[in-house]
Parts: structure tokens; sequence; C-alpha cells
């Protein structure tokens, strides 16, 4: 089923407000201000590199005693969410919070104003803000589509981490596996990915042009969400996946995942995953994504590549 046509017209003509060069000061003064005044619970963790099959992993190990509290706890965090977290409103549909318990600093959400749930298609008002972000910071987006994708909370989130994401070199971990996949605009698979997943190459130029991005980036979802074999079905709510999916986003590439299940040996794994980038919450399960090696606790929550 495609996206676009389901799209409500108020949503595709939902245009960005944001102000260029007004989210990373916004982020910056937001931070701060948060911190200071305990809005703002970063979880600490210490990284180790875990290189597989060219890929250098980074697994986060929870050093810090995290008070986060479990999901559902106090309800629904984003609507009302707390207003010291509030970065910017990014269009009439959706606006940019800080992640109240990052690991990684300066960690954005992209949240809708009403409520929609987590497992909804995206549209293409979440692609413009998201490319709204973007444009103004070279980030990693990501999807949790699902709660067997990682997804703890039901109100619909995008997310955005600023990049290197890694220990290494390479800006985003995974790519030293994307590097075979073919150059052309429609998707296709990453020869050296060993999961099933669909890849699409992007010009960084799109991010140039927000007004449009937001729908040329919902026609690659739509015609990834088909190479992956996942299936979107109409609700009361509007079009929803049949099964759960990560979806990461740079200004280079997408790539949608397939979700089987949420955790292997006690492992749980996010989009963040797939981008290289592991979080465990204690030496018991480091040593297990030691001995397993990361990229078989990726398959393990995935479809065997066909
Ligand atoms: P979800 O899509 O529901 O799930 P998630 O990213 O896996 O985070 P989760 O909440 O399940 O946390 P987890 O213990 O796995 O995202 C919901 C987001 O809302 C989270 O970022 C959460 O922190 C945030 N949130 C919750 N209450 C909030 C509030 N009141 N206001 C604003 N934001 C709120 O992971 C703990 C932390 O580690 C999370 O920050 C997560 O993003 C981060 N993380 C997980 N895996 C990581 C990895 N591999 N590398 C780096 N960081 C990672």
């Amino acid at each position: 089923m495609p996206v676009p046509p389901e799209t409500p017209r108020t949503m595709r003509q939902a245009q960005p407000a944001l102000a260029p060069g007004a989210l990373w000061p916004a982020i910056l003064e937001r931070a701060r201000h948060a911190l200071s005044i305990g809005a703002l619970q970063p979880i600490h963790t210490r990284q180790e590199a875990l290189d597989d099959a060219g890929v250098r992993f980074g697994v986060r190990c929870v050093s810090s005693l995290a008070h986060k509290p479990p999901a559902g706890a106090a309800g629904n965090p984003f609507a009302p969410y707390e207003p010291e977290l509030f970065v910017a409103d990014i269009s009439p549909t959706h606006v940019a919070l800080l992640n109240k318990f990052p690991v990684i600093e300066h960690h954005l959400l992209i949240v809708t104003r009403r409520f929609e749930p987590q497992d909804s298609a995206l549209a293409v008002g979440d692609f413009a803000a998201l490319a709204a972000c973007m444009a103004e910071l070279n980030g990693l987006g990501f999807y949790n589509a699902g709660t067997s994708a990682g997804a703890s909370q039901r109100h619909k989130h995008l997310q955005i981490v600023p990049l290197p994401l890694g220990p290494g070199e390479v800006e985003v971990p995974i790519e030293a596996l994307l590097e075979d996949a073919p150059a052309d605009a429609q998707p296709d698979r990453a020869p050296g990915l060993p999961f099933e997943h669909s890849f699409v190459r992007l010009n960084p130029a799109l991010f140039g042009d927000p007004d449009n991005a937001g729908e040329l980036l919902a026609e690659h979802y739509a015609a990834l969400l088909r190479t992956a074999s996942v299936a979107l079905i109409m609700s009361d709510r509007g079009p929803m996946a049949t099964q759960a999916y990560n979806l990461l986003v740079t200004r280079r590439w997408m790539l949608c995942v397939p979700r089987t299940q949420e955790c292997f040996d006690s492992i749980r794994v996010n989009a963040l995953g797939f981008a290289g980038s592991l979080l465990v919450k204690d030496e018991e399960r480091l040593e297990r994504v030691r001995r397993h090696g990361p990229l078989a606790v990726l398959r393990g929550v995935a479809r065997a590549r066909r």
C-alpha cells in the first residue's frame, strides 16, 4: 500500500516553521538550562569498541545508576511534555524536545503535537519535520516502529543523534558494510548486511530544500517498506505497519530493517543498534555481546536474509 495518498492534505502542506540557524543554538541553550535544574538526566556509560566483519561497533555499558522510570510509569511523557525540555517548534504538526535520559549528548526527539501511535505509518509531515532538523544538524534520524523494534513510548516520535556516532573513523559504524550497495535511487539491498533489510542512497542536496524533502523522503520510505516486505493496513487511525521495523536516515542514505523481536539473549536492540551502536545495562550483557559478536546480536532480532 503506497503511503503518500493516505497522507492527509493538511500534513502535506505543513511548512517547517524552524528559522534557519536556530536549531543548534536552541539545543545547546536548552540542554544547559535543563541540566542545571535537573530536568535533563543523562545516563552515563562506558564505551567499548568491538570489531566485527569490518565494522567498528560501539557498545555502551551503563556505568551510572539510572533513575529512568519504567516506560508508562508516568503516563505519556510527550503530551504534555516537560516545558524545560522543549527546544523548538518545527512545524504545525511537530515539536522538538530534548531526550530526558540521553546517553548521547544533544539527543533530540521530534514529537507529534497530537497523539498518534508509534506503529502508525510515517507521513509526509513526519518527514518534513525530520528533514527540517537534519538540514540544520548533521545527524542520524531514526524511528523505532513498534515495541519489537525497541520503542517503549506509544506516542509517535522520531529521534536524531548528532554524528559522528561510533568509536571509529566512520561517521556511522555500519557504513563499512554499505559501501558495496548499488548507487541508484531505487531501494535495493546492501550485499554486506547479513540480515533482511532495504537500503537506498540519498542525494544530500535534498536537505537543502526542506519544503520538498518531506515528500521525497516519504516516497523513498514507501518504496523501502515495499522492498523489505513490510505491509501497511488501514486502521481507524490511518495506515499502520503489520510488523515492527527500524528506519535509519542520514543525509546520504536510508535503511529499513524489519524486526522479529526486541531482544537477543536479553540484549535490547533499537534502531541505533543497526547503525552500529549498542547499549547494555550491565557487564554481564556486555560479555554476552563480546561472546556472540554484535552482528550475531543484530541477526538475532531481524529476519534472516533471503
Ligand atoms: P523509544 O523509541 O520509545 O525507545 P528507545 O530509544 O529505545 O529508548 P527507551 O526509552 O526504551 O530507553 P532505553 O532504556 O532503551 O524512545 C523513547 C525516548 O523518550 C527515549 O529516548 C527516552 O529516553 C525518552 N523519554 C522518556 N521519557 C521522557 C520524557 N519525560 N521527556 C523526554 N524524553 C523522554 O535507553 C535509555 C536511553 O539510552 C535512551 O535515551 C535511549 O535513547 C538511549 N539509547 C538506547 N540505545 C542506545 C544506543 N544503542 N546507543 C546510544 N544511546 C542509546
